[in-house]
């Protein structure tokens, strides 16, 4: 018997909230199998980014051989990629072995800065995006990709058929940062466009939220569910985690969300 699976690319985050460490938890979470190729080191707590260490490209493809040749995957995910040849490299790597890809274009800080090149923006539209079965952005990296600004639900449902314009099969626009009694995600998947409500919390600023998410996703979809199907599960179960978030206390800044099933 072999497993769902899961290959996560992205950035490692010490604290266990974010990046690689949080797509594994989620993962399991979802009994799905998660292997991971690091594009970069962080030495990050709850409070920020302290340091970090970019991985060579020639390691990450050592990492990405390992485990493609040996034990395959259903399901690629993408986080913090931040080179524009880290971009390349998946997207040539997808267009070998095309396996359903889930592209978190992770562009911004915590803070909303952003924190790539213009050349690797424009690597996601024109690479990554035409190879995804869905890319997730916030409402910031929205703005960098399409120069939409988001204020409400129907600029959302319009960014997200730009998004999907760029070639991407489907896009959620994450509407998160938006204040408000209520948070609404749109999905458009160039048919449809679904909207996803869940009530805002007060617990300012949770940290994995995005990873988590995205990665709920990736795990839906390895376990054979139909795109909708996986981001309207993720979404619930991203619920769950966000209450976690709300009722623990670990560290002095934002909070890491809660990663396992309650
Ligand atoms: O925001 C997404 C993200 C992705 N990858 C890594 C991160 C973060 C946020 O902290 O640390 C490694």
């Amino acid at each position: 018997m072999i497993p769902p699976r899961v290959l996560t690319i992205g950035g490692s985050d010490s604290g266990g909230s974010a990046g690689i460490q949080a797509d594994l938890k989620t993962y399991t979470a979802h009994h799905v199998f998660g292997l991971s190729v690091l594009t970069i080191v962080t030495a990050q707590n709850t409070v920020g980014v302290q340091a970090a260490h970019l991985l060579p490209l020639d390691f990450i493809t050592a990492q990405w051989n390992a485990v493609w040749g040996d034990m395959g995957a259903d399901v690629i995910k993408t986080g913090l990629l931040g080179r524009r040849e880290v971009v390349e490299f998946v997207a040539a790597q997808v267009q070998a072995n095309p396996v359903p890809l889930v592209v978190d274009p992770v562009l911004v800080n915590g803070q909303g800065q952003l924190i790539v090149a213009p050349d690797v923006i424009e690597a996601y539209r024109t690479l990554l995006f035409p190879l995804a079965h869905i890319v997730t952005p916030n409402l910031d990296e929205v703005t960098h990709l399409t120069g939409l600004v988001v204020t409400n639900v129907t600029e959302a449902c319009h960014a997200a058929t730009r998004l999907v314009e760029m070639g991407a099969r489907a896009a959620l626009v994450k509407g998160g940062h938006l204040s408000g009694p209520t948070k609404i995600d749109v999905l458009c998947d160039g048919q449809q466009m679904v909207e996803l409500t869940a009530p805002t919390l007060p617990i300012e600023n949770p940290h994995g939220v995005g990873c988590t998410f995205a990665s709920a996703i990736a795990a839906q979809l390895a376990l054979g569910l139909s795109l909708v199907e996986a981001v309207q599960a993720a979404h619930a179960y991203l619920q769950g985690a966000l209450r976690g978030a709300q009722a623990w206390r670990l560290g002095r800044g934002r909070q890491p969300v809660r990663h396992w099933l309650p």
